[in-house]
């Protein structure tokens, strides 16, 4: 049964007869969504933030490929997270609505899969409009 909560993920770890290791994340009968859209993000400065907005129906997978990524979370009931992706066999599940920042460290790469196609019109990027749907969200 699929589990809709923010959370973290351990992806498989594979050691194989080959140096190194190999994570994966597949479709399976328990898979969180049906991936419609990767993207990546690179070639952030060190320290600098990106993200800034929510999303109301898009449900991503996060996996930190390279360096480490700081996540910072807040959801409609004004609860805040934070996390560090540091290593690419972990993954954060993120649903809907939760207002997003990530602080990148120098030379990280940041994977993003996706259920749904790129819409701008998913995005909220007016925290004073996050913090009214929050409003309405607890009363
Ligand atoms: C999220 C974090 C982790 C596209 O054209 N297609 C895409 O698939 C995406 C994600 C973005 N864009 C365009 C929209 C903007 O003109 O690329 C530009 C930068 O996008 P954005 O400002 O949304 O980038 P981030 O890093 O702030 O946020 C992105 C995702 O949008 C967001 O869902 O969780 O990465």
């Amino acid at each position: 049964m699929k589990v809709e909560m923010l959370r973290l993920i351990d992806l498989p770890e594979m050691l194989g007869n080959v140096p190194g290791k190999l994570s994966f994340y597949q479709e399976a009968s328990d898979a969180l969504f049906e991936i419609r859209r990767a993207y990546w993000i690179y070639d952030v400065p060190d320290g600098a933030t990106r993200g800034f907005h929510a999303h109301t129906e898009l449900k991503q997978l996060l996996v930190c490929m390279a360096g480490s990524v700081q996540i910072d979370l807040e959801n409609l009931r004004g609860e805040q997270f934070q996390f560090t992706l540091d290593r690419p066999s972990k993954a954060l599940f993120i649903t809907p609505v939760h207002w997003r920042t990530m602080k990148f460290r120098q030379d990280s790469v940041l994977m993003c899969l996706a259920s749904e196609l790129y819409s701008e019109d998913d995005c909220i990027r007016d925290y004073q409009a996050f913090k009214a749907l929050q409003v309405k969200a607890n009363t």
